[in-house]
Formats: C-alpha cells, sequence, structure tokens
C-alpha cells in the first residue's frame, strides 16, 4: 500500500491529487505546518529532507514531487499521465516536469517570500522582476491553446505545475497573465483537484 506523508498547505496537494486522478488506494499521514509555516521535526523521522510531500511504498521511501509524481504514474497509473515512453512527446513533458521545481520556482518563490518579508534586495529585484516574467510567458506559450500543456490531456507536468501557479496568484504575479491565470483555474477545476483539497485541505493558506 502507497503512504503519501501530506503536510497542509503544500506541494504534496500534488501526489494527492495524482492519486484522486488515478482511483486508487493509499494511506495518508497528515501534518500540520507550525507557527513558522514550516513542516513539524516528526516529518524528517519519515525522510531527512523533512520536507513533504514524501511517498513510501514498502521499502522505497522518496521525496521531491516530480520523480515521486512519474513513480506512481508508471507502477500504479498504467502511464495514464505521461506520454507514450522513449516518445519526443515524453521528453518534451519531462523537460515541462522538472522545469517547475529546477527552473520556474526560484523566481516565484523569491519573489513570494520577498513579498511577504518586507521586500527584496534591489539587487535581486532586478533579477526576479524579469526572471517572472520571462517564466510566465514560456508558461503562457507552451499551453498555447491547451488546455493543458501537451494539448487535451492533462499530463504530471500540468500536476506538478499547479501549485506553483497558485503561489504566482497568491503573490499577484499573474495579473497580466491572464492566459496563464485561466490555465491555472483548468486544473483547479479538475473534479480529482477538489477532491484532493476536501482530503488534504485548501493548497493555499488563508490570507492573514
Ligand atoms: N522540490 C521539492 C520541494 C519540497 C518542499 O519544499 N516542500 C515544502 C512544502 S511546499 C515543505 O515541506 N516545507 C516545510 C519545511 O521546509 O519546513 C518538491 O518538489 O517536492
Amino acid at each position: 500500500m502507497l503512504t503519501l506523508h501530506h503536510l497542509n498547505y503544500s506541494r504534496s496537494i500534488r501526489v494527492l491529487w495524482l492519486l484522486e486522478e488515478l482511483g486508487i488506494e493509499y494511506d495518508l499521514v497528515k501534518y500540520e505546518r507550525d507557527a513558522n509555516f514550516r513542516a513539524p521535526s516528526t516529518l524528517k523521522a519519515i525522510h531527512p529532507l523533512g520536507k513533504a510531500p514524501v511517498l513510501v511504498d514498502g521499502d522505497l521511501t522518496l521525496a521531491e514531487s516530480a520523480p515521486i509524481l512519474s513513480y506512481i504514474d508508471a507502477r500504479y497509473g498504467d502511464r495514464r499521465f505521461s506520454p507514450p515512453i522513449d516518445s519526443a512527446a515524453a521528453a518534451i513533458h519531462d523537460e515541462w516536469l522538472q522545469y517547475v521545481e529546477s527552473s520556474a520556482a526560484l523566481p516565484i518563490m523569491m519573489t513570494m517570500f520577498g513579498k511577504r518579508m518586507g521586500g527584496l534586495p534591489e539587487g535581486l529585484t532586478k533579477f526576479t522582476g524579469p526572471e517572472v516574467t520571462k517564466t510566465l510567458d514560456y508558461i503562457a506559450a507552451g499551453v498555447g491553446d491547451g488546455p493543458y500543456l501537451m494539448g487535451d490531456q492533462l499530463m504530471l507536468a500540468d500536476i506538478q505545475m499547479c501549485y506553483m501557479l497558485a503561489i504566482a496568484e497568491s503573490t499577484g504575479l499573474l495579473k497580466e497573465h491572464t492566459e496563464v491565470a485561466a490555465y491555472l483555474d483548468r486544473l483547479r477545476a479538475r473534479p480529482a483537484f477538489i477532491a484532493a483539497t476536501e482530503i488534504g485541505g485548501p493548497l493555499m493558506a488563508p490570507r492573514r
């Protein structure tokens, strides 16, 4: 049986969402963020990074959303949310899947932290401003006529992308990227996404 270690208001909603899309059985262990919005130390007992998501499947303990999504889809999902193996589409999809955390996350998360912590130093803003614009332009072009990144069918990369775009939206970064905002709305309208939030709680913390 798969066990997902889920933290409220976190990236682990991605994994919960995929599990709900697939309709497979799993156990869920829930963790609550502390007053500093950090994961409780009990999560470190599951994986040394102490971050969510963590997936446990027998002897396998896996951190990082992207490989977790790929593992579940390949082993338990008949690759329903991935292009045919070894195809060019699979390589392009993998690029999108990795892009979210390895490139898009940095400027979006830095801007979010800056906004919540009283602003970034000017030198950093000179970096993050253009990087955020480039990132959102790139995602908008990637979705194109959509409805999803790879066309008609929802894929793992879309599931991976949703959390980062929700952060961008909550930071006010989607105001001039209405097509990206519309894509985010399409993702959040998926019944399995809604089911995941009913089980694991909302994607974002309420604004203070
Ligand atoms: N690159 C990792 C990031 C994991 C991560 O940063 N998780 C955050 C939640 S969104 C976390 O657990 N934060 C709590 C903490 O660091 O204390 C992934 O994609 O899964």
